[in-house]
């Protein structure tokens, strides 16, 4: 609990405009993405790291929890205040400090946009790749706390391989910075790389300082649709055997199509299973050549048909309607667990098989879509809450499905983190002695257990 003193010191260190405690006010604070639902006891807008300190040191005295939060997009519950306690809104710090051209990099502030900066560097023709379906809400320090991955990972990678150095706040109040600002830098263990995908635990992250790249000269989008989704993603294992690297790969199934046909503006031939959604990019000459070669694969897999989004209004409708597929699924049912596995994209088509059997035994809809050229599936069961049995069938269909992604050596999480929603299953993918390690840095970080608790770890650490 924050006692009425502490509150009122919280308010002399932000001032009194910065820190809401009406219930009415804290209610947006408490959910996210999963729509998962917890009461903050109070939220901070800090605007400077010095503020960020002296309220971490304020909770070690007085041992409230603190949970860092961007836009809350987040879908395993990284952001939600599950002990109650201070959540510190993180939406003051949205400035670009630098975009430097000469040395491609930039030094952003965490509560940035991460669409605002993709417009941003691109103005002056360069690219910062990481591309989470959520960009148009997501900030970038959202995106370094979670790892986030996207549509571009296959060609780019992900967040981590884009972030060079980051201010951050220890949970004990010092301000440090990690990692360089320069292309290169090997003093001392990589701190800036346990701080990544560190989902809010370790510190505060305030500011990074991002790589960028010459943005492409041109891109070229394509659809096919396919019979089955398993031809669809045997499709894809051969597009990367090809060797070609396509910017984004992404698949759809059946389910999913039914979803989305409208917002995409889509007409579904007859007997279609599944599609796929790819892109090309780099200088003209490549992108055509690559964009022929994927063509001829598909052709030769049996797609129903082919086609090439012409105009650049044609391809940003089919990627906004693809951006929004974890929305539409709603559609079909209330309530939903949604996944991110990944699996070795040569066991795609096994995975995609056992998917369907898992479907059909629980009778349950299962959605599927994502990643494919990374092998990350989104696996979204749908349920209704209300009607007796079904979440228990949708929560056991869960553990099958995450016993079959280690089976087949995947991971539980490509981009979404564990948060709270996959805690419970971690020592299903990390052994005893992982988990211990781990635990004994979260405690080097952080002694008194007050940033961001209850995530990550299925138990008190
Ligand atoms: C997506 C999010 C859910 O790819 O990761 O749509
Ligand atoms: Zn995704």
């Amino acid at each position: 609990m924050i006692s009425g003193q502490t509150l009122q010191t919280l308010s002399s260190i932000l001032g009194p405009e910065h820190l809401l405690t009406r219930q009415e006010d804290l209610i947006p604070f408490g959910t996210d993405a999963t729509k998962l639902r917890f009461m903050p006891e109070a939220v901070a807008f800090p605007g400077t790291p010095e503020e960020i300190s002296r309220i971490l040191q304020l909770a070690n005295q007085e041992l409230f929890p603190v949970i860092p939060r961007g836009a809350g997009s987040g879908k395993s519950g990284g952001a939600l205040p599950v002990e109650g306690g201070l959540v510190l809104a993180m939406d003051r710090f949205n400035r670009i400090l630098e975009i430097d051209r000469r040395n491609l990099v930039a030094r952003v502030e965490c509560g940035v946009i991460t669409a605002r900066f993709q417009e941003a560097v691109e103005k002056v023709d360069l690219f910062y790749p990481p591309d989470p379906a959520s960009i148009h809400i997501s900030t970038l320090g959202g995106n370094v706390a979670e790892c986030a991955g996207g549509l571009r990972a296959v060609k780019y990678g992900v967040t981590r391989d884009y972030v060079l150095g980051l201010t951050a706040v220890l949970p004990t109040g010092e301000i440090i910075k990690t990692g360089v600002e320069t292309a290169k830098g090997v003093v001392g263990y990589d701190l800036t790389r346990l701080l990544i995908g560190s989902e809010g635990t370790l510190a505060v992250v305030t500011e990074m300082v991002l790589r960028l790249i010459p943005k492409p000269a041109s891109r070229r989008t394509m659809m096919a649709f396919f019979d089955s989704a398993s031809a669809t993603v045997e499709t894809v294992s051969e597009i990367i055997r090809s060797k070609i690297v396509p910017t984004a790969l992404e698949f759809l199934d059946r389910t999913c199509i039914g979803c989305v046909k409208e917002d995409m503006g889509l007409a579904v031939p007859e007997g279609s299973g599944a599609l796929l959604l790819i892109e090309v990019d780099g200088d003209e000459g490549l992108a055509r050549k690559e964009a022929k070669r994927v063509k001829d694969i598909c052709t030769r897999r049996g797609a129903l048909e082919f086609r090439s989004a012409s105009r650049l209004r044609d391809s940003e409708r089919l990627w906004e309607a693809r951006r929004n597929v974890s929305q539409s699924v709603y559609k079909l049912r209330p309530d939903k667990i949604s996944e991110d596995i990944v699996v070795p994209r040569s066991r795609m088509a096994e995975f995609i098989g056992f998917l369907e059997e898992l479907a059909s035994r629980c009778d349950l809809p299962m959605a599927a879509y994502g990643h494919a050229g990374d092998g990350n599936i989104h696996v979204n069961i749908l349920f209704d809450e209300k009607i007796p049995g079904q979440m228990e069938t949708a929560r056991a269909a869960v553990k099958e499905l995450f016993a079959k992604v280690i089976a087949l050596r995947g991971t539980l999480s490509g981009e979404h983190g564990v948060g709270i929603t996959k805690a419970p299953f971690i020592e299903m993918e990390l052994s005893r002695p992982v988990l211990e390690l781990m635990g004994r840095l979260k405690k080097a970080f952080d002694p008194r257990g007050i940033l961001n608790p209850g995530k990550i770890f299925p138990y008190k650490i």
